[in-house]
């Protein structure tokens, strides 16, 4: 046994050893790992490091783009252009795909991230985090372009997230489990701390922005109701809440105890289906929670099934313990036939 514990790439070597990940994959990994430390770094200096604020900018996406965003935008734009692992990219950050000049012919993986998510809570020393996805790059494209990133998140090779908080975690799925490694500081390695995570199946918790209630449609109106009533209610069962603001922190906790997260359709935009982004957040963050034994649904649809069909697409989410989401799809549903 390795006195300081497993290290990610011993892991990613073993898991290769065990289920043969496609060539490259393991490397492209680390430098997303690679990448994550040095933000990991930055949100870590706080407002020392000259970071906190805004750019004075939106971003595609008419958000005001935070000092962080741009930077850890910038540092993980670096570690794929600067590698040659990746064919293209594709970020929050950006309005349209990049496609890197590589020089290894054989190289064929994207890359799908939102930078630092979470980060309107930045400036106030909130837990934010990386959000990535893995796709293949259809055969014979060199030069990748939006199109060629719209592919449904099954088509995922692997995805992960980093969570900055007290310590930094790295939550990540190859299609075999999901496991999180936690930064060691000292060697500056990622050590696997949560090995072959499983999400508790019944929800413990719920989390939602509860200032969003008067946009939502009445079905989910009336399913937060009910767990706001707790035992007094129809459920007959009491739920806590929570509300970070991150999604990454907040699907994390509720990875661990059990939980259900939801940004669904409001009716602000009404012509824009969610908040969430669905090939940078909503995605990879289905395809780990599926991975873990729990599940991911728009309400009407498995989210991995929807087919995209623009780069920063939005998307609801449903997402979290499998008996909890289950039972928010069959009333959704249900208002869909009744509508
Ligand atoms: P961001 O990627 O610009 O940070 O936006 C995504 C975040 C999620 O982390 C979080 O769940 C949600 O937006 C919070 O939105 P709101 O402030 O509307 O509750
Ligand atoms: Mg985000």
């Amino acid at each position: 046994m390795n006195a300081i514990g497993t290290t990610l790439r011993r892991f990613l070597l073993e898991q290769h050893a065990a289920n043969p990940l496609q060539k490259g994959l393991a490397s492209a990994i680390d430098d997303m790992a690679q990448a994550s430390r040095k933000i990991a770094y930055l949100v870590n200096r706080g407002s020392l490091g000259g970071l906190h604020g805004a750019v004075g900018q939106e971003n595609i996406q008419g958000e005001e783009q935070k000092k962080l965003d741009a930077a850890a935008n910038d540092v993980l734009i670096d570690a794929a252009t600067w590698s040659d692992n990746w064919v293209g990219l594709a970020s929050e950050e950006e309005d349209h795909a990049v496609s890197i000049r590589c020089t290894d012919a054989s190289a064929r993986w994207l890359s799908v991230f939102d930078p630092l998510d979470g980060s309107s809570t930045i400036d106030a020393n909130g837990c934010v985090g990386t959000i990535f996805s893995i796709l293949r790059c259809p055969e014979s494209v060199s030069k990748p372009g939006n199109d060629d990133f719209c592919q449904s998140g099954t088509e995922q090779v692997a995805a992960g997230f980093m969570l900055y908080g007290p310590a930094t975690v790295m939550v990540l799925t190859t299609g075999h489990g999901v496991d999180a490694f936690t930064l060691d500081n000292a060697s500056g390695e990622y050590l696997l701390s949560h090995p072959d995570i499983q999400i508790p199946e019944n929800a413990s918790e719920f989390t939602i922005n509860m200032s969003n209630r008067r946009y939502w449609s009445p079905v989910i109106q009336a399913y937060i109701d009910d767990c706001m009533h707790g035992r007094d209610g129809n459920r007959g069962r009491d739920m806590g809440m929570r509300y970070v603001g991150s999604m990454v922190a907040d699907v994390y906790r509720i990875m661990l105890n059990g939980g259900i997260f939801l940004y669904p359709w409001d009716s602000r935009v009404p012509e824009r289906p969610g908040k969430l982004r669905l090939l940078y957040e909503a995605n990879p963050m289905a395809f780990i929670l599926e991975q873990a034994g729990g599940r991911a649904s728009t309400g009407n649809q498995r989210i991995l099934e929807v087919k995209p069909t623009s780069l920063h697409q939005r998307c609801p989410v449903i997402v979290g313990s499998k008996n909890e989401v289950e039972h928010v799809e069959k009333r959704c549903k249900a208002a869909a036939r009744a509508s």
